[in-house]
């Protein structure tokens, strides 16, 4: 994955051997294991909890998964046992005070982590971040990392591929099949199905690995991608009728009101893997997707198909990512959000086709 120099501050760990070798004694040397990944949370920070707890429960570790928003329905397939726990403060804090170590996964921004960061800052919990995003959100925390451990590599198509290495070099035994269908679900939703940019030869290295273990990949899709509802298609279809295009065609982005949800007989939840929809429209470079999500409340949902970064327009707007997928959640109504996005976005489109004059075409 390319790395987006605009987001800052840029951290990068310099020896990962030595990070790992690290983490592992950390690891071992716990009793007591939290782990968690940021809110509403997606198939590789899913996969890369529930295949280390996996590996932590067969050591006897005592491991819980406490996440600060629930997972989506459909990656319950990936949990047989039921370990994936939505964290409850009056519950779970006293749990959590007497843990020896917390890993995060693919959170990017430690705010993301809610309650539960709040909560394992409080009681100065260890901290280990396995991450694959530039790092945002260390204002909550000093302005200092809150990571005794980091292991932070841009170019990993996904967390659950550093976690594959991870088993590959202090795993004995080769991972099990409910592993291997955690950490290959990782791999195809951050990549979406080995297509986006940051697909390569380790994603596919990895995926053989997977294939090995008993991971059928048609299981997986279908159990993913092929799971729309009925409400989910008519809202697809109440986008693409209010889909809008810049001049030059080069920005594509639509707003999805709560008016437009209801018609679709849809909520918020059902907002789901529309941005890439919207990217994937001949001539269009980068994608918006706005949503709001109460009124004065708007998500933002950027996509780019390369030709520039977008998560520093991410950024300005509160939020971040990747390089070519970012996003931000914004507390003003979305038409001052389409206000300010739009000449952010066009600048970027005119900085790139200012320096070819006219129009490239088939580029
Ligand atoms: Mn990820």
């Amino acid at each position: 994955m390319t790395v987006d120099t605009t987001a800052q501050p840029v951290l990068v760990t310099q020896d990962l051997e030595a990070a790992w070798r690290a983490f592992h004694q950390a690891l071992m040397g716990s009793n007591r294991i939290l782990l968690s990944t940021h809110e509403n949370p997606d198939g590789d920070g899913l996969g890369s909890e529930l295949a280390l707890c996996e590996n932590l429960k067969a050591l006897g570790k005592d491991c819980r998964i406490l996440n600060c928003t629930a997972a989506p329905v459909l990656y319950n397939f990936l949990d047989p046992n039921g370990w994936l726990e939505l964290y409850d403060r009056d519950r779970d804090q006293a749990w959590l005070a007497g843990c020896d170590l917390a890993v995060v996964f693919d959170l990017g921004d430690f705010r993301r982590l809610r309650t539960v960061g709040q909560d394992l800052v409080r009681h100065q919990v260890v901290l280990a971040s396995i991450d694959h995003h530039p790092q945002l959100g260390y204002e909550s925390t000093g302005g200092k990392s809150p990571y005794a451990h980091l292991i932070l590599d841009y170019s990993a198509p996904s967390t659950g591929t550093l976690l594959w290495q991870y088993f590959k070099t202090h795993r004995p035994e080769p991972v099990t099949l409910t592993m291997a269908l955690a950490l290959y679900t990782a791999l195809v939703t951050d990549t979406g199905s080995f297509k986006y940019d940051n697909t390569d030869e380790r994603a596919h290295l990895m995926a053989i690995d997977m294939l090995k273990a008993g991971v059928k990949p048609y299981f997986v899709h279908k159990r993913v991608y092929e799971q729309r509802t009925h409400k989910q298609v008519r809202l697809l279809g109440v986008l693409i009728d209010h889909i809008e295009y810049s001049e030059d065609q080069h920005i594509g982005w639509c707003v999805l009101t709560l008016d437009r949800i209801m018609q679709a007989g849809a909520t918020v939840e059902d907002v789901d893997g529309f941005s890439e929809f919207i990217r994937s429209i001949k001539d269009v470079e980068a994608s918006a997707l706005l949503t709001e999500v109460e009124p004065g409340k708007t998500k933002v949902s950027l996509r780019s198909k390369g030709t520039f970064a977008i998560s520093d327009v991410a950024k300005k707007l509160g939020g971040g990512g990747h390089a070519y997928a970012s996003g931000a959640l914004v507390n003003r109504p979305w038409e001052e959000v389409v206000g300010l996005l739009l000449p952010l976005l066009q600048a970027k489109v005119d900085l790139i086709h200012a320096d070819s004059g006219a129009e490239a075409d088939g580029s």
